[in-house]
């Protein structure tokens, strides 16, 4: 066939895709650097085909505009995920993050059982709240649907105020290791393999911020710490997560994508934090996202 090799392929659960493809389960958010405006560049420049489904259509993210144009997608989810079923598409990692409504989280549920398979990472990014605040679209019903949701997944990753929203806990003005190690047990109690805690503020150290994560197979627990600067952007969690989730797609262990992500995360703030730039505008991520390419020179993570 004009010199082009001609091979069928043969469609099974087990394809290994040839660049690693991930589902990603998410708003769109037109400005402010959150959501997928931020998870496909990060997983693209780290060689994964992000496969959006996006939950909501919004003009803006949530913190810290109001009068947002907020367009729910739930009623075409169902459709969506049965085209892509039917194109028996298959997925190495499923990601989900923030949703438009309650009905959403049974859906995502649905989207693990059409498309989960063995060897395969499902993740759910509890996307809530932040700065001890539920934002302003998540209603209660939706934190009791996350507890189920992240029933489901392999490795989760709420932040300190979703940490304690799900665990029906006061959140807390700072944290010693062995209350957090306490909190990473419960949560992987409730299903995750691996789960992680982000933007813990350390109660010895008041100028540091330090992310956990507990790997329950081999119940080791790790710890990497940043500089905490004062000033709160939008956004972060997602670039976390994701680049958290690209580390794992390629070959990292827990404790090297947990250092790349809180190190990346850090990196973007300090790249924005000089700039008398609105905070909700997001970290300017056009000026760091070459540094993923970089190879990782050194690492500050601890195992605790
Ligand atoms: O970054 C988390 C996020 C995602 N999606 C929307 C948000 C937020 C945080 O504010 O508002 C719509």
């Amino acid at each position: 066939m004009n010199g082009i090799i001609s091979e069928k392929i043969v469609w099974s659960d087990n394809v290994k895709n040839v660049v690693p493809r991930i589902a990603a389960i998410h708003d769109i958010s037109g400005f402010g650097r959150a959501s997928l405006t931020v998870i496909i560049p990060i997983l693209s420049n780290m060689g994964i085909q992000v496969c959006p489904m996006p939950t909501a259509v919004l003009s803006t993210h949530t913190g810290g505009f109001k009068d947002f144009e907020f367009v729910d997608l739930t009623e075409h989810m169902a459709g969506y995920m049965n085209h892509w079923k039917s194109l028996k598409l298959t997925f190495e990692t499923i990601y989900s993050g923030f949703l438009g409504s309650s009905r959403q989280i049974a859906l995502v549920k649905e989207f693990f059982d059409l498309f989960g398979r063995s060897e395969q990472l499902k993740v759910v990014d509890p996307v809530m709240g932040d700065e001890g605040r539920l934002y302003q679209t998540v209603t209660d019903s939706m934190v009791k649907g996350m507890r189920g949701l992240i029933g489901m997944a392999d490795l989760i990753t709420p932040n300190i105020t979703e940490a304690a929203f799900l665990l029906e806990q006061p959140v807390p003005e700072h944290m010693g290791d062995e209350d957090v190690k306490k909190w990473l047990k419960t949560l992987s109690q409730m299903g995750p393999k691996y789960a992680v805690i982000t933007s813990v503020p350390d109660s010895r150290k008041p100028k540091m911020t330090s992310t956990y994560a507990f790997n329950s197979e081999d119940k080791r627990f790790w710890k990497v710490t940043c500089d905490y600067i004062p000033a709160y952007y939008p956004g972060t969690g997602d670039m976390f997560t994701s680049v958290l989730v690209g580390g794992l797609m390629t070959g990292d262990s827990l404790p090297l994508a947990l250092d790349r992500a809180q190190h990346f995360v850090s990196l973007s703030i300090r790249a924005t934090f000089g700039y008398k730039i609105p905070h909700r505008d997001g970290v300017l991520l056009e000026r760091v996202l070459d540094s993923l390419k970089a190879p990782v020179t050194s690492t500050s993570y601890e195992l605790i």
